[in-house]
C-alpha cells in the first residue's frame, strides 16, 4: 500500500524537491506552502508524472487557525500521514544584532518555530490515534552552530533542533520516530529571500564552491524515512563537500 506523507513549504527548494523524490518512490503527498498557483501546478506534474495521490493546500504555517482549518478539513484518508516533513522555513536578513529588523525577526521566529510547532500540534494527533508515525524537521547546520550575523535565524534553528530532540523524548513511547535534518548551504531561493530580493548578494552565496541542491537534502529525508519500524534516524548533518563548517568553506 502507498504511503502518505505531508511535506510543508513545497513550492521551492528543498520541500519540492523532497515531493518529486518522494512522489517518484510512490508516495501519495500533501504538499503545502502560500503560493496556491505554484503548489497546484506542482501537485498537477507530479500526479500526471508518477500516477500518485497529490493534495495541493495553500496555507500559511505563521497563522494556527488557517493551518489548523486546511489540515483538519482534509477527508479522513488524508489524515493517515505516515511522514511529516516540517521543512517551511526561511531567513531574513544577516545583519548584527544591533541592525537587525523586528519585521525579519518575526518573520523568522513565527515561521521556523511557531509555524512548525502549529502543524506538528495538527498532525500529531493523527499519529497519536495509531501509534505510529515520523516527523521530520528540517534544521540547519545553523542549530547546530552560530556565526557571525546568523544570530536570530541561528537561534530559530537551534530551537527546532531542541524541538526535534524534545519531541523525540515526549512521543518515544508512542512509536512516532523524529529526525532532525541539519543541511549545510544549499542553492535554492533561500538566499533570495534572505537578502531581501538581491541577486547579487544571493549569488556571492554560493561564489566558488559548489553548494548543495534541493534534491541532496530530499534523497537523505527519504533515506530516513524509508528505515525498517526499528531504525530511527535521529540526526543528519549534511555539508557540501567544500564547507568543513557554517564559516569554513574552501572557495576557488
Ligand atoms: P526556499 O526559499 O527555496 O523554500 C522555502 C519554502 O518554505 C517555500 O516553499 C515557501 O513557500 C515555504 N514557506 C516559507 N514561509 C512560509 C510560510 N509562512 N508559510 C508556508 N510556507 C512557507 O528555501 P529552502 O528550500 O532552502 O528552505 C527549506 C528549509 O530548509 C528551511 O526551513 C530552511 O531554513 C532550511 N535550510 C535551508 C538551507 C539552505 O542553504 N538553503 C540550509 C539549511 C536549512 P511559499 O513562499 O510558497 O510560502
Ligand atoms: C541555511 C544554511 O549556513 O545559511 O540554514 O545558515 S546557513
Amino acid at each position: 500500500m502507498s504511503k502518505l506523507a505531508l511535506v510543508t513549504g513545497a513550492t521551492a527548494g528543498i520541500g519540492e524537491a523532497t515531493a518529486e523524490v518522494f512522489a517518484a518512490n510512490g508516495w501519495n503527498l500533501i504538499i503545502t506552502g502560500r503560493r496556491a498557483e505554484r503548489l497546484e501546478n506542482i501537485a498537477q506534474s507530479l500526479t500526471k508524472q508518477y500516477s500518485i495521490n497529490v493534495l495541493p493546500l495553500a496555507f500559511d504555517v505563521r497563522n494556527y487557525e488557517e493551518a489548523a482549518s486546511h489540515l483538519n478539513g482534509m477527508g479522513d484518508e488524508w489524515k493517515k500521514v505516515d511522514v511529516l516533513v516540517n521543512n517551511a522555513g526561511l531567513a531574513a536578513g544577516k545583519d548584527p544584532i544591533q541592525e537587525g529588523k523586528l519585521d525579519h525577526w518575526e518573520r523568522m521566529i513565527d515561521t521556523n518555530i511557531k509555524g512548525l510547532l502549529y502543524v506538528t500540534k495538527t498532525v500529531v494527533p493523527w499519529m497519536l490515534k495509531v501509534q505510529k508515525g515520523h516527523i521530520i524537521n528540517v534544521g540547519s547546520i545553523a542549530g547546530k552552530e552560530v556565526y557571525q550575523n546568523g544570530n536570530v535565524y541561528c537561534a530559530t534553528k537551534h530551537a527546532v533542533d531542541a524541538l526535534s530532540r524534545g519531541m523525540r523524548l515526549d512521543l518515544v513511547s508512542d512509536n512516532i520516530k523524529v529526525t532532525n535534518i541539519a543541511p549545510g548551504l544549499v542553492e535554492t531561493e533561500f538566499s533570495i529571500v534572505r537578502h531581501d530580493g538581491d541577486k547579487t548578494l544571493a549569488d556571492a552565496t554560493y561564489d566558488g564552491f559548489t553548494p548543495l541542491v534541493g534534491k541532496d537534502i530530499a534523497d537523505c529525508i527519504l533515506f530516513a524515512a524509508t528505515r525498517p519500524a526499528h531504525v530511527n534516524v535521529g540526526d543528519m548533518l549534511i555539508l557540501p563537500t567544500a564547507q568543513a563548517n557554517a564559516t569554513t568553506i574552501k572557495r576557488d
